[in-house]
């Protein structure tokens, strides 16, 4: 009971924090890139890619099935001399993001596990040191990303169930596992001061060998750094100050309790257009680390839903992949997103370096979201109406012109202009299977 209550807290600590500690998006000009960004590639990849999902006959862990399927840290840490990426082919990834569309990218460099895929010299528990591979695949992917023009990030998790000095009591609790997790952590006298230096260490490494990062991608400090616990967080804003000089430009998310710039809702879209920087972080089936057998994949027509969706609430969309063990996205994952290029390379202009519109108009159920740009509307128009009539409300520009972004030729759309609004009349058939932007061109008089 104690334990589901701990829980229950944490959880609540953690959807609270959501978006408390952004900063609002005009005042914060390192975040430009981000805001024209508008899609990025989460890629989760670890020693859990090896179980692919599966321990003691159940087969639907993810990154968490360390802790998931109580799996002794003595027994963990041999996964890593399975761990052997042999057909990791950067470029082959960083073109899978660019054709997808993503400007940026998101790897996991430590996740919950604290097995570094990167080659740190303050741990032996890292791809280069313990795995059969060899190499570090970090450096590969800053080059690919360079040449190809996608912004490499760090997601680094804060929580690390190998560490000896990663207080216990920050780690979550189950009742397999009453009396704190089965890893490494130490039971009495965990010193979180030496854990704190080990995570500025890295950090520091992160950002001095591989070229300009994007964004410390900080996950979950559950209660470590929450409010209160002001010694932690002292130690948290000298990490955030370390950053800022190390690497200006860089970013924080908002889950190392001080230092956000932006928030970041897990597995769900906010309701409404948000004053403050975002960016929904998503799975592309159901777990984020590889799991062999699901094969829960969301469907193309969803994804560009969500972007559009986010977009239009003026926020950012971080879509996961979980590589296997071998260093290959799933085949279904690398299809989706392909297609969700296709549409993208049609209709990147609704989306990349837009704002939100729709706190300014009201619109009939047919257009589903706006995004904007000066003097521009998008209107993203999944159902089509079957009177072929779309209104925008409360319009009392002056239109200039109307047309669907997928038409090269931008034909003009037939519209009537109301005192109330416009109203626009379709043709008969779709320009395009999923989503149909209509482009409303406006002046101000
Ligand atoms: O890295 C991904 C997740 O592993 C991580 N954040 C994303 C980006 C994450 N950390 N914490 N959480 C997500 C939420 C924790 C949920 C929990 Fe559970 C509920 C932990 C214990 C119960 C999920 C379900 C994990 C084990 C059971």
């Amino acid at each position: 009971m104690k334990n589901i209550k701990l829980l229950l807290a944490i959880i609540l600590l953690m959807t609270a924090n959501t978006f408390s500690t952004a900063q609002n998006q005009t005042d914060n000009d390192r975040l430009d890139w981000f805001h024209e960004a508008k899609f990025g590639m989460f890629i989760h990849w670890g020693l859990y890619a090896v179980p692919a999902g599966e321990w003691n006959g159940k087969s639907n862990y993810g990154e968490w099935i360390q802790y998931g399927a109580n799996i002794p840290g003595k027994r963990y840490v041999k996964f890593a001399k399975e761990f052997n990426p042999v057909k990791f082919n950067a470029k082959e990834w960083v073109s899978l993001a660019k054709e997808a569309g993503m400007k940026y990218m998101v790897i996991t460099t430590k996740h919950h596990e604290g097995f570094c895929l990167y080659d740190s010299k303050l741990t032996d528990y890292d791809i280069v040191d313990a795995s059969p591979y060899g190499k570090d695949p970090m450096k590969e992917l800053a080059a690919e990303c360079q040449k190809q023009g996608i912004k490499l990030c760090f997601y680094y998790s804060v929580k690390d169930w190998h560490h000896e000095n990663y207080p216990l009591e920050y780690t979550y609790f189950s009742k397999a596992q009453p009396d704190g997790y089965v890893g490494f952590p130490k039971k009495n006298k965990p010193d979180y001061k030496k854990y704190f230096s080990y995570l500025e260490g890295q950090i520091k490494e992160l950002l001095h060998n591989y070229g300009p990062i994007g964004i410390i991608w900080f996950d979950w400090h559950g209660e470590a750094l929450s409010p209160g616990h002001d010694q932690n967080r002292a130690y948290a804003q000298a990490v955030v100050d370390s950053i800022h000089k190390w690497q200006p430009e860089c970013l924080i998310n908002n889950r190392f309790g001080v230092g956000a710039d932006y928030g970041t809702p897990e597995q769900e879209i906010p309701g409404g257009v948000q004053k403050q920087a975002f960016e929904v972080c998503m799975t592309l089936n159901d777990v984020w680390g590889y799991n062999k057998n699901d094969h829960n994949w969301k469907s193309t027509k969803q994804v560009i839903f969500n972007i559009c969706d986010i977009a239009s609430k003026g926020g950012n969309y971080l879509l996961n992949v979980g590589p296997t063990a071998e260093g290959v996205i799933p085949e279904p994952g690398q299809r989706i997103l392909k297609e969700v290029g296709k549409w993208m390379e049609v209709n990147g202009e609704a989306i990349y370096n837009t704002t939100s519109g729709g706190a300014s108009v009201r619109w009939n159920p047919d257009v589903e979201m706006i995004t904007a740009k000066p003097g521009t509307f998008y209107l993203h128009v999944f159902d089509y109406p079957e009177d072929g009539k779309v209104y925008l409300n409360d319009f009392r520009k002056k239109v200039e012109s109307i047309y669907f972004l997928a038409d090269r030729l931008k034909k003009p759309l037939k519209y009537k202009s109301h005192p109330q609004g416009v109203m626009i009349s379709l043709p008969k058939d779709q320009i395009d299977e999923i989503n149909n932007v209509i482009v409303v061109e406006f002046s101000n008089s």
